[in-house]
């Protein structure tokens, strides 16, 4: 059973998330039918049409369209796509699945025919179009309930005046049917000279369900049920909007030349010619790729897992509800009894009143009693699904409080009605989750056991020399690793690139001035080019650089300026099992022995880093900030941030500091920056970019003159620092989204889910959990192996093959030799560090982190030390090479 995605996200969509005074306004005009709401208005959109995340593959086809009126390549990817998954050898496209069905209709259903169907929805627009559609849906059998009554089929053909047989694959997004029934119906056809026809537009979902009940098909792929169910029809159709998870666009696909010959002849009338047939070439191409695509064994039972997960919850709440292939039908009558007139639009208006969803029926009014609440496919995390049945289910609760809309204008269709509503009063649900949904996917590595151990022999059991396709989990480090929203890739394209300045590097600025409350702000290519220049312009030779513990690249440019780094930070920030909440402080006596001794000028400046990274990512106290700066300002001392995960630390002090428990983190990051005169970041933590940094100084205009000076001969413009004018404008929204509060907090409290999961299983890790990381304890872990036989190196081994995560050592092997000894440092912290990249992982890949790394410590007495077999004289962690002792 998979227990998290077999992806990780690429891109996010940010969600979001209106007031109960802002919902009620937008209802009202809306005329109280959700139909009209837009996404921009509502926070959860329940609703599976061309909604669902796509694939980075299908995101790039939609970029090399063959926009070619006839004959594209766009058109000969879908052909071989369709042959190669669906087995037909003609296609025909269509703009989508209502072109489809006109088409079908317009060629091989005559007026007045009659078209016999296990399906009522989508059927709707047979009516106007003259057709009848008898229900020969069998209605006695329990697991194939999409199944034909075979006997009324048959009557129905006996009868006379079939055109031709319709099935749906689950049909109303509930009824799948079995491949026994189908090669039935497709003998009834045959008998009768008719033509079978399928909608495949859930042929996944019905292939799953065969997959799963129907006696002798458990152990064949999903991809070869679609097959057969394909070539058992003679015409098949696929809404491109449903499993081949495109935005738009249709096919009709068979194996019959003749019946090709009249599709394409009469495409060209309402749809467009046959070789795109109402589709641009880049939908096509997204359409071929999502076909390729779609028969993932992987991919579907994760959605097919979501959906049962999402609907047993509702269930079990008591919830009146009909299962459905991407989600719960809910009994609309059954949940507000005493609603006799519109009882579906009255749920749909109160689950928003009540929390933002939308949850809403389609097609004829009166049709049905259902309120389909649907899975976006791939888009929702199931912590965001938990929240949303929870939503229902408050409904639920206060049920008898719903009072009923009034119609103030029908219809036949139910985008038609409109309403008045006399607001009951009702409590709101208010979610507490990750504010955004998925965008697009990137599949993981998915190695066995067996060949992971390969790779990590053969990377020399170190986790650096690992290919990034053979990890499925990758906590290497959160740096430049963040998924960027849809509004940051918006900005990113819609740039007007420059090799001068530009209106990105002016929002860009705009934005850092903003947030930071400095003057001077300095783009670099990342955050060492901003470490260098600052050392550079601010260390004379000789001088002191104290800091809260090190960080490589921030001490060797400190180094290569001659300065001397000096650690100030306090004692608990070494002991991984002190429970002091700010580790990160700076140790104030500390400082100033060393000003006493060696007085305020030899100091260059301080080294202030937040949320301290080497320390566990621990936070610094705004009360340490604040003496820090009054302390070091009268004596003339600059302080420097190294602000680089800023946000994180300002999220620390709004849960850790009563005083700040209702600040905004905007505010919050103002204030922490008063206490500093500048700062550098690595833009590629916090800003949510994968590439960028900025040096920023408060209103010294001397040292950005400086700075400048050496940005022009390291970096590239002023107004770029080296960047593309794409990605200064993928920061300056960056910047705008890191500083929401709810996305900071989702962020962080993703990283304690998973300090809390390893706690509770008894795993040493470095407590309090820091932002951004999980650092286990190495020493602890492995306590029967020396330092010098490299236990966090090994273990960063072990979880990889046991998972295929990876992490990193931060210990023995990061600190190297004594130059003096020759000795390694075995240093007090022996650590793997588990970082967790922004917007990429979600709680149930935490879920598999922690699962795993507790069968690593179940069976920790049988792992061994490692030894070195190349040992590069710098920096040996990168590419240093071990193997088992
Ligand atoms: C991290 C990194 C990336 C990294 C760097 C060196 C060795 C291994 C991994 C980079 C930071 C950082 C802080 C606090 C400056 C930089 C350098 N961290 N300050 O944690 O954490 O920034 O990479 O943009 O040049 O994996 P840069």
């Amino acid at each position: 059973m998979a227990i998290h995605e077999p992806h990780k996200i690429k891109t996010v969509r940010l969600l979001s998330f209106p007031s109960l005074e802002e919902r009620k306004n937008h209802l009202a005009r809306a005329r109280f039918n959700v139909f009209n709401l837009t996404p921009s208005q509502v926070t959860f959109d329940m609703c599976s049409l061309g909604t669902g995340a796509t694939t980075q593959e299908q995101l790039a086809g939609s970029l090399i369209g063959d926009e070619a009126y006839a004959g594209s390549r766009n058109f000969e990817a879908l052909q071989n796509a369709v042959q190669e998954v669906l087995g037909h050898s003609y296609v025909c496209p269509t703009h989508n699945n209502l072109g489809s069905v006109k088409l079908v209709v317009s060629t091989l259903v005559p007026p007045g025919s009659v078209l016999p169907s296990n399906a009522r929805t989508k059927l709707d627009v047979l009516n106007p179009m003259g057709v009848e559609y008898p229900d020969t849906r069998d209605h006695t059998e329990s697991v194939f309930t999409g199944n034909m009554d075979l006997e009324k089929l048959e009557a129905t053909l006996e009868a006379g005046g079939v055109a031709i047989v319709g099935l749906q694959a689950f049909a109303d997004g509930q009824h799948p049917f079995s491949l026994e029934n189908l090669r039935g119906v497709r003998a009834l056809a045959d008998k009768y000279g008719k033509r079978l026809i399928c909608d495949g537009s859930r042929v996944i979902e019905n292939a799953w369900y065969i997959q799963r009940h129907e006696s002798g098909q458990a152990d064949r792929s999903i991809a070869e049920i679609v097959k057969q169910i394909v070539k058992t029809c003679h015409i098949f159709q696929i809404d491109g909007a449903q499993d081949p998870k495109c935005n738009a666009g249709g096919i009709i696909t068979t194996d019959n030349p003749d019946d090709h010959e009249k599709l394409i002849n009469e495409v060209v009338v309402f749809e467009g010619l046959h070789t795109y047939g109402g589709m641009a070439g880049r939908t096509m191409e997204m359409l071929a790729r999502g076909l390729l695509e779609m028969c993932e064994e992987d991919e579907v039972h994760w959605v097919m897992h979501q959906t049962e997960r999402f609907t047993q919850r509702l269930r079990d709440s008591g919830v009146p509800l009909e299962r459905g292939c991407d989600g719960a039908y809910i009994k609309a009558d059954e949940f507000l009894p005493h609603i006799d007139k519109h009882a579906q639009d009255t749920l749909s208006a109160a689950l928003y009143l009540i929390s933002g969803v939308r949850a809403v029926a389609h097609g004829l009014v009166g049709r049905d009693r259902l309120v389909p609440v649907q899975i976006p496919r791939l888009g929702m995390m199931n912590e965001q699904l938990d929240q949303v049945a929870d939503a229902v289910v408050s409904l639920l609760e206060q049920r008898d409080e719903v009072t009923g809309l009034q119609a103030t204008a029908s219809g036949t269709w139910r985008d038609e009605m409109e309403y008045r509503w006399v607001y009951p009063d009702l409590e709101s649900y208010s979610f507490d989750t990750f504010p955004y949904e998925i965008h697009t996917i990137e599949k993981v590595g998915a190695l066995t056991r067996g060949q992971r151990e390969k790779a990590i022999r053969g990377a020399g059991y170190n986790t650096f020399l690992l290919r990034s396709a053979d990890v499925t989990i990758d906590l290497l480090t959160d740096s430049g690793t963040s998924a960027m929203s849809s509004d940051q890739w918006a900005a990113y394209q819609g740039v007007r690139a420059s090799a001068t300045a530009s209106d990105e590097y002016g929002r860009l600025v705009q934005a850092l001035q903003d947030v930071t409350g400095y003057q001077h702000i300095i783009p670099t290519h990342q955050g060492r080019a901003a470490e260098h220049i600052l050392s550079q312009i601010m260390i004379e030779p000789g001088q002191l650089v104290p800091g809260n513990m090190y960080f490589t690249t921030t001490k060797l440019h400190q180094e290569l300026a001659g300065g001397v780094f000096v650690d100030v930070i306090v004692d608990e920030a070494h002991d991984p099992e002190s429970d002091f909440p700010w580790k990160g402080n700076i140790d104030l006596d500390k400082l100033k022995a060393l000003v006493d001794e060696h007085g305020a000028e030899k100091i260059a400046y301080i080294s202030f880093e937040h949320s301290v990274n080497m320390a566990g990512g621990q936070p610094v106290s705004m009360d340490n900030m604040k003496e820090v700066y009054e302390y070091c300002s009268a004596l003339g001392i600059p302080v420097f941030f190294d602000a680089t995960r800023f946000v994180e630390n300002a999220y620390m002090i709004q849960t850790r500091d009563p005083r700040y428990s209702k600040v905004k983190i905007r505010d919050i990051v103002r204030e922490m920056m008063l206490y500093g005169d500048g700062c550098t970041v690595s833009g590629k933590k916090d800003f949510l970019i994968n590439i960028g940094g900025v040096l920023c100084f408060r209103e010294n205009a001397e040292w950005a003159r400086a700075a400048e000076e050496m940005l022009r001969v390291y970096e590239g413009n002023v107004t770029d620092g080296g960047l593309a004018t794409a990605d200064l404008a993928a920061i300056a929204r960056g910047v705008e989204e890191m500083v929401d509060d709810r996305y900071i907090k989702s962020r962080v409290e993703q990283t304690r889910f998973l300090g809390d999961l390893l706690l509770d299983a008894g795993i040493p890790i470095v407590t309090p959990p820091g932002s951004h990381a999980i650092f286990l304890d190495a020493r602890r872990f492995l306590p029967h192996i020396d330092q010098d036989e490299f236990p966090a190196q090994r273990l960063a081994a072990e979880i990889y093959v046991e998972t295929g995560v990876r992490a990193m050592e931060r210990g023995n092997v990061s600190k190297g030799r004594d130059p003096e000894t020759g000795e390694n440092y075995r240093p007090k912290l022996e650590l793997v560090r588990l970082t967790i990249p922004r917007r990429v992982y979600t709680n149930d890949h935490m879920r598999g982190v922690a699962d795993g790394i507790k069968r690593v410590y179940e069976r920790r007495d049988e792992i061994k030390g490692l030894r070195f077999v190349y040992e590069p004289a710098k920096l040996r962690f990168f590419q240093g090479r071990f193997e088992s002792l």
